[in-house]
């Protein structure tokens, strides 16, 4: 073999499983309307049939075929159009919420594909069960006898029980069958779980990879190798796996890059070091809709509000604010042509509801929604003359994350409130429309860059956020510093982390306290510093005592002063500087 220099050395510590939904669309529409479970069914978006269920298969029918043809091999084949996506994507998160329950590294791929990464799992449970007692679950591709001595067959066997539990949940819990493939990475796990289907799952062992990938045959199935990348491969006469194992690495490299020679030639024979990279949320949150023409100005603006109703529910659902709003069209003459035009928004029209952290829209922000909607349309389509729309698109994007959880500084300050938005550096003018009428404590903490340096809330890619805006709040000195009013407001904005009534929780935090006062602190490497408010730093919680004594440690070492001197109010940019006794 020419090309075997190129490879990665492949080593077998992690365990992947790869779960795909069966005929998801489908399913969908079978939860919808039961009594579709026992007929052909089949999805239309526009003339295409993008999916059908397994019933459908058995007669004949193949996904992503023409309607006319389907229906030329399935006569009977129920019809059910898939253009409007809302049902499907909320599903679509539910199953990547189910699969973050067992592992935080769970990569979304489509919306009915997530890769779980499970060593974790994996490797506490082998320390805990007796090796022999381990059985696959599913079926094992490959006819090898041999097995590599690293530990992974066990591994692999340990994951595809998780997979099957992981399955079993999903259908307990949302009613969806799936298949599932367990391998030690994600190329093998992607392409070994479609071997059985449907509501199946199979397992491969490092050995037979190479078994698996001469199987799939052509090179144009290995996930990542796109049309371009085909044809280019096709002109060196490359088709399949094995004449790719057979052609010499160096017009590879020529004809590709260095890079992607290597990448694919490890590819081809089953080896893949990329990691299961957590998804975040979606970049864009939209709904389309297409519909026969439209052409009176009151008829889209119907069809935007109603879109945007929909789509507050959507937002509500992510829990993120956004910061700016794209209208779509297409227009009747343009048929396979969309149009878009976007403006940045103040988050400050969305209303976070105080007891559920729902997001809605008061009619203010609805209105003021609308005309920048219809204002949008307005640079898309000259309505003084005649215009044909046949789709109309709204969707959101540039997303703030809001603090509100329990760690969130900001929770310690509200009494009474509904938080409404944080405001990154690109929104400093609404920050200081907000901040210019809120009394004077929270100015003062609010226009203080320090004040954020103490936010603990992780930002998924760590943004720089510079102040946050409060809706509402009372602010004033003696609720802050009151330790049942932060109680209070800690559990508001926390309503949703757990089921516990006020008065339940309110207990277990006095409880905590007593054992607390008893030996000063349950932590015994955290202690107050010797000039701050003593009351106030107990209330704190514990990560935030960790970092006011790190603190205190630190500017302590620095002025290489003893530990009983009066602190210095030195740095102006630390949160130490607001617990200090006046
Ligand atoms: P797939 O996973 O390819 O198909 P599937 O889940 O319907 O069927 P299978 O049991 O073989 O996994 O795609 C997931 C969904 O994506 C599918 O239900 C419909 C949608 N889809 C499209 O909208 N357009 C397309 O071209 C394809 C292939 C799928
Ligand atoms: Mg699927």
């Amino acid at each position: 073999m020419s090309n075997d220099l190129a490879l990665d050395l492949d080593e077998h510590s992690h365990t992947i499983i790869h779960i795909d939904l069966d005929c998801f669309y489908a399913q969908v529409e079978m939860i919808r309307n039961p009594s579709l479970r026992n007929v052909p069914l089949g999805i239309q978006q526009k003339s295409l049939l993008v999916t059908c269920n397994y019933i459908a298969r058995e007669c004949g029918v193949k996904k992503c075929t023409t309607i006319a043809d389907a229906k030329s091999v399935c006569p009977n084949l129920v019809l059910i159009n898939g253009e409007d996506l809302y049902d499907y994507r909320k599903i679509s998160y539910q199953v990547t919420a189910y699969l973050q329950r067992y592992s935080p590294l769970v990569e979304r791929l489509g919306l009915d594909e997530n890769f779980v990464d499970v060593t974790s799992i994996v490797n506490d449970r082998i320390q805990n069960v007796i090796i022999d007692d381990i059985k696959i679950e599913g079926h094992v591709f490959g006819e090898t006898n041999e097995f590599c001595q690293c530990g992974c067959q066990d591994r692999l066997k340990i994951g595809s029980m998780i997979a099957q539990q992981i399955r079993d949940g999903i259908r307990k819990e949302l009613n969806l069958t799936s298949c599932a493939g367990i391998a030690h990475n994600k190329l093998l796990a992607k392409l070994v779980g479609s071997v059985h289907k449907p509501n199946q799952q199979t397992t491969i062992f490092p050995n037979s990879a190479l078994e698996l990938m001469l199987d799939f045959k052509k090179v144009a199935r290995i996930p990542g190798v796109g049309h371009t990348m085909a044809e280019t491969l096709e002109r060196l006469n490359i088709k399949t796996i094995e004449d790719l194992h057979n052609c010499k690495f160096e017009e590879l490299k020529s004809a590709l890059t260095p890079e992607k020679a290597k990448w694919l030639v490890n590819m081809s024979y089953g080896r893949d070091t990329s990691a299961v990279k957590p998804s975040g949320k979606p970049q864009s949150i939209g709904l389309e809709d297409s519909c026969k023409t439209i052409t009176a100005e009151a008829e889209i603006k119907e069809k935007f509000h109603q879109l945007l109703n929909r789509l507050i529910i959507l937002v509500s659902e992510d829990g993120r604010i956004p910061t700016t709003i794209k209208v779509t069209i297409r227009k009747f003459d343009k048929i396979s042509h969309r149009e878009s035009r976007q403006c940045n928004i103040s988050p400050n029209l969305f209303i976070i509801e105080k007891h559920s952290s729902n997001i809605h829209l008061n009619e203010q922000s609805e209105n003021k929604l609308m005309s920048i909607i219809m204002n949008l349309f307005n640079k898309l389509v000259n309505v003084s003359q005649p215009y044909h729309i046949t789709l109309l698109g709204l969707s959101f994007t540039k997303f703030q994350e809001r603090f509100s959880g329990r760690s969130s500084i900001a929770s310690y300050f509200i009494k009474d409130v509904a938080v409404q938005s944080i405001t990154s550096i690109e929104n400093m003018r609404a920050t200081q429309d907000i901040t210019e009428n809120l009394p004077t404590t929270s100015q003062h903490a609010l226009n203080t860059d320090a004040f954020l340096e103490s936010e603990i809330e992780p930002s998924p890619k760590k943004s720089k956020i510079t102040s946050f805006a409060v809706q509402h709040a009372q602010f004033n000195e003696p609720e802050y510093s009151s330790p049942s009013k932060l109680r209070v407001a800690d559990l508001q904005l926390n309503s949703k982390e757990s089921d516990k009534s006020e008065s339940e929780t309110e207990t277990g935090k006095l409880d905590s306290k007593a054992n607390e006062s008893n030996g000063h602190n349950i932590n015994q490497h955290i202690q107050c510093p010797p000039d701050a408010d003593e009351e106030v730093f107990w209330e704190l919680p514990t990560d935030v005592q960790q970092e006011l004594w790190s603190e205190w440690k630190r500017n302590r070492q620095r002025d290489n002063e003893s530990t009983n001197k009066p602190l210095k109010k030195a740095k102006t940019n630390t949160i130490l500087n607001y617990f200090v006794k006046s």
